[in-house]
């Protein structure tokens, strides 16, 4: 799966794709990424890659020009046009869950467009974006960490990129929270490891984490509760 990242600031998202299983992906060819600097689209001298917003208003919006040259020069080698998905991270967008991350996790080549200021020209979203996504109900001060956040939550998912027993165990957990996990020492500050996990008894072991996600889940998330017994079965 290749990733495309446009971006004004790129250098924010070296660092991840340069980190720990994200470098492996993309060593062992699973991943490919290509990071594409807006501001070498920019046709004036000043590269210019923002204007003040018709109608008025506070900000900045982003220049269409730069962003269209930008996505023009994005190169796919997909086998079927249905294999590339263009997509905007933004607030107004509609919100991106673990749902939408295994559907975009079969896509051969995703390409994100990093906002910046009040957003970009709407014509960009008509002309290029397949669908607009948000992260979450707050606001970030630019699109790069929604995208990192897209990106890390969907090549995670495809083929050969983490071992499949902890995918396995999540979807297993569908739509509940997580148990507790420990680790050495068994002692720790007072604290001890709940016997049952020194037990060795897997039965009894799997009944008391089944109990604690139910728990933690109504304690915490009670709306992801109703939703999973809604589905479940
Ligand atoms: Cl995708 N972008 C920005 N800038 N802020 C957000 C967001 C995205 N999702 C939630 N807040």
């Amino acid at each position: 799966m290749k990733f495309t990242v446009l971006s004004l600031f790129p250098e924010i998202l070296q660092a991840y794709f340069e980190s720990s299983i994200m470098a492996k992906a993309i060593e062992r060819g699973i991943v490919d990424v290509e990071l594409v600097n807006i501001r070498d689209f920019a046709a004036d001298r000043h590269r210019t890659c923002d204007d003040a917003p018709y109608g008025g208003g506070p900000g900045m919006v982003m220049k269409a020009e730069p962003l269209a040259a930008a996505l023009d020069s994005v190169v796919s080698e997909v086998v079927n046009t249905g294999g590339r998905r263009t997509v905007f991270p933004t607030p107004s967008g509609r919100l991106f869950t673990q749902q939408v991350a295994q559907r975009l996790a079969v896509e051969e080549h995703l390409v994100l467009i990093c906002g910046r200021y009040e957003g970009i020209d709407q014509r960009i979203i008509d002309l290029y974006v397949d669908e607009e996504l948000s992260i979450g109900d707050y606001v970030l001060s630019s699109g790069e960490i929604a995208s990192l956040a897209i990106i890390d939550a969907v090549y995670r998912l495809v083929d050969g990129v983490i071992r499949g027993e902890s995918l396995i165990e999540e979807s297993h957990s569908a739509g509940l929270l997580e148990y507790p996990h420990y680790t050495r020492p068994e002692v720790f500050r007072g604290l001890k490891v709940p016997d049952v996990l020194l037990s060795g008894h897997h039965a009894e072991i799997e009944r008391w984490r089944a109990e604690r996600m139910r728990e933690k889940t109504m304690a915490v998330r009670p709306d992801l509760l109703a939703e999973s017994e809604r589905t479940s079965d």
